[in-house]
């Protein structure tokens, strides 16, 4: 019987700098993991759909926005604590999560800006810890060359190289962090991280690995 030996989802967080392939890289998972009959959903944050993520959209685009470090670092994370019901409903329902920057993302911009590391995890606290986190590592020259460098706040060569760096750190020091290397074709990159994600997914089926919670 299917649904006895049906076993929770996989909560995946993609994350990397500003156009490392995120975005194309997410959805084009989600096809192919249902396409092999595996449940899968998007998710990204910021949601900017949510109330918080209305302050947020307009905070990175406009510079007149004015918010203090402090208030805009806790409404990113208010703005995952909005989704937690949500991703626990569907890890629950056996739908692997494949999710677009998460609280890494958080505490790598806010302490690139100057703000105590410890500080910025300790509202993290409590959040679905993810399963796998799949790092895109970009080279600095690949990414001038992507298209989509925009305007919005953080999107400044001197954030994105301290973002990198912070970024290096978490994947030398957490467990499940493992590093893609993304500078290699869009099929490529597609299939190290389908690799990894379905080898994770398989995991929790074999081990019956219970969520964690940062
Ligand atoms: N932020 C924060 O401060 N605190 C938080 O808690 C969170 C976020 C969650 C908005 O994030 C900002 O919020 C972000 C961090 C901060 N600031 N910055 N930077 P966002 O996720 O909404 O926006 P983004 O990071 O700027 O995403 P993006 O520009 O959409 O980049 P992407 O998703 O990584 O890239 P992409 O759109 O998939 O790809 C970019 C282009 O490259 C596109 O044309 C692709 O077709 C192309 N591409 C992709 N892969 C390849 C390969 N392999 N070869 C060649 N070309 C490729």
């Amino acid at each position: 019987d299917k649904t006895s030996i049906m076993s929770r989802g996989a909560l995946v967080v993609v994350e990397g700098v500003d156009r490392c392939g995120k975005t194309s890289q997410t959805l084009k998972l989600v096809e192919s993991l249902n396409k092999r009959n595996i449940p899968a959903e998007r998710m990204a944050f910021p949601d900017r759909t949510t109330w918080t993520g209305h302050v947020i959209s307009k905070y990175l685009s406009d510079k007149d926005c004015k918010l203090s470090d402090e208030a805009i670092h806790l409404l990113f994370t208010a703005n995952r604590w909005e989704k937690v019901e949500k991703i626990k409903e569907s890890l629950n329902k056996g739908v692997t999560l494949v999710v677009d920057r998460y609280s890494y993302s958080g505490i790598a911009f806010s302490t690139a800006k100057g703000m105590n590391f410890h500080w910025c995890s300790q509202p993290e606290i409590g959040l679905p810890k993810p399963d796998l986190v799949v790092f895109l590592n970009i080279n600095p020259e690949n990414q001038k060359n992507r298209p989509g460098f925009g305007t919005e706040r953080y999107e400044t060569s001197t954030i994105q190289k301290k973002v990198t760096e912070i970024f290096h750190g978490f994947a030398k020091s957490e467990d499940n962090w493992q590093v893609i290397d993304a500078n290699q074709s869009f099929d490529k990159v597609h299939s190290d991280m389908l690799y990894k994600i379905e080898e994770q997914i398989k995991n929790i089926a074999n081990y019956n690995t219970p969520l964690q919670y940062f």
